[in-house]
């Protein structure tokens, strides 16, 4: 034991900004890691010890890793740890460390939020209010995250890109945004969590999730991935690269990290336009949307629409994440008690299908049910509010609604679209329709209003999302919760 001053746990617990520099005990020891944290990149991840003993992070960093740091603190012994505290630490193990620390205090809470959970932090907006503006306003965007909020110290901040080979290259957030390097480009794209329509699944499954359109501004994964030269055509015929991997820096326990991965065929498509984005909305990118960087493939399930984006990889199999392997696949009804292999024998959901919804007046499940028309205060009409969007850039083509729960149909005439190319129609469609419930005459019946969208290719929705949705794997949410 070195001839250091004594500190105590209470001591090490001042010290947890850059100011005050940040300490952690480990064993009989207390280290002062300042110097650590700001020179090395990977140093970042030990922050979540600040003013925290080691021994008490055990299940966030691995035995290997605690090893590794334990060489390396020695350098940064500052004291020498009080008596009996040592004790006091290994018995405590997880208690003090809250790995969602690092979660942005949420104001949105205020304007009406449906909180789904807060830890992990999952909030949807409400119907009435999505839509009320053809572009979300990134306050009410919803946010779905399976994990915490990680750590991110922007100047240690670089995107990883490994080749097939195992090679790795480095590109700063500066580099990034550098007009000369990459030329920008900003879409206009929804963005929906293949789990959206949650309310209404709901009832089958509880599944959560949501959709929001946004503006979004980066680069294209193309131009990046070009300039390194990566997308060579020899990996490329032999096989060597059939999917882009994508993984964020928020890692649970077992530094398993949130990942997901499209097949190469969309990256190299130059319609995707597949952007690694800084801006939301024309802002710098929020914490909980991905800062500093997200990758947005529109057209496409959420879950692959990686957020604080720390590597990109190139390989001939997908993600190995729990959520590309498992989660956010579809499997036939048919199949009762899933076992692992139903899930290995299906794809991992791409592309999203046809959706529409009913916002206005609010729905309760499925639909909108209307019990009784009489004391209306509408003067006998009824506004009915929602959107639509179609998949992989297909552009809606018609919306209708029905009155009587989908025998008769009418056709929505006003469409709020935005005017996009062939395949790139990335944003949602708003639609209204006036009921007018006089010439209807139905004043009396009991209403059950219900919508269906069809895109340019005809394809339509089925008639009940059940039949879709029925084993969406939501374990891991579960697990989390
Ligand atoms: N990326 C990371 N790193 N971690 C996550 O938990 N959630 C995914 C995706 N990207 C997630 C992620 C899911 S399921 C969806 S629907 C979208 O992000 C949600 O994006 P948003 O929170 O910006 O609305
Ligand atoms: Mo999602």
């Amino acid at each position: 034991k070195p001839k250091l001053p004594v500190y105590s746990m209470e001591d090490v617990a001042k010290h947890t900004t850059k100011e005050s520099g940040y300490w952690l005990a480990f064993k009989d020891g207390v280290y002062d890691v300042s110097s650590f944290v700001e020179n090395h990149p990977g140093g970042k991840q030990i922050l979540i010890t600040a003013g925290k003993a080691l021994e008490s992070c055990w299940k966030i960093f691995t035995i290997h890793q605690i090893d590794h740091v334990y060489e390396i603190l020695e350098e940064y012994r500052i004291g020498n740890l009080k008596e009996g505290e040592r004790e006091k630490n290994e018995q405590q193990k997880m208690d003090t460390i809250d790995l969602f620390q690092y979660d942005p205090e949420r104001v949105n809470e205020k304007i009406n939020f449906i909180v789904r959970s807060q830890k992990p932090y999952n909030a949807e907006t409400q119907p009435l209010m999505l839509i009320e503006h053809f572009i979300t306003p990134t306050e009410r965007f919803y946010v779905r995250n399976h994990m915490h909020v990680p750590f991110i110290n922007i100047r240690d901040y670089a995107l990883e890109v490994q080749t097939s080979e195992g090679k790795k290259y480095r590109l700063t957030y500066d580099e990034l945004k550098n007009e000369e390097k990459y030329s920008q480009t900003t879409i206009v794209s929804a963005l929906q969590c293949a789990g959206n329509r949650r309310a209404q699944m709901g009832e089958l499954k509880p599944v959560q999730g949501a959709i929001g359109n946004a503006t979004w501004t980066g680069v294209k994964l193309y131009d990046v991935l070009r300039s390194f030269g990566v997308l060579d055509d020899r990996s490329l015929e032999n096989g060597k690269i059939k999917h882009v991997q994508f993984y964020g820096l928020d890692c649970d326990a077992s530094q398993r990290c949130y990942g997901a991965s499209v097949p190469i065929e969309k990256v190299l498509d130059q319609n995707s336009e597949i952007l690694l984005v800084f801006k939301m909305n024309g802002e710098t990118l929020t914490t909980d949307h991905g800062y500093p960087v997200r990758v947005l493939i529109p057209g496409t399930i959420g879950a692959r629409s990686v957020k604080w984006l720390n590597k990109i990889i190139l390989s001939d199999k997908e993600a190995s994440s729990h959520w590309q392997q498992a989660d956010y696949k579809v499997l036939p009804s048919t199949v009762l008690k899933p076992q692992q292999s139903d899930y290995d024998l299906q794809p991992s959901i791409q592309e999203g299908n046809v959706q529409s919804a009913i916002c206005q007046p609010p729905p309760s499940s499925d639909s909108v049910k209307i019990l009784s028309t009489k004391s209306d205060k509408t003067n006998g009409i009824l506004t009915v509010k929602g959107y639509a969007i179609g998949g992989g850039g297909r552009a809606i083509q018609n919306v209708q609604i029905s009155v009587d729960n989908g025998q008769n149909w009418f056709n929505v005439t006003n469409l709020e679209q935005q005017k996009q190319a062939y395949m790139q129609a990335w944003a949602w469609t708003l639609w209204s329709y006036d009921l007018n419930l006089k010439e209807l005459e139905l004043k009396n019946a009991p209403l059950e209003i219900v919508c269906r969208a069809m895109d340019i290719h005809t394809n339509t929705q089925p008639d009940t999302c059940k039949e879709l949705f029925f084993w969406l794997n939501i374990s891991r949410d579960d697990a989390v919760k």
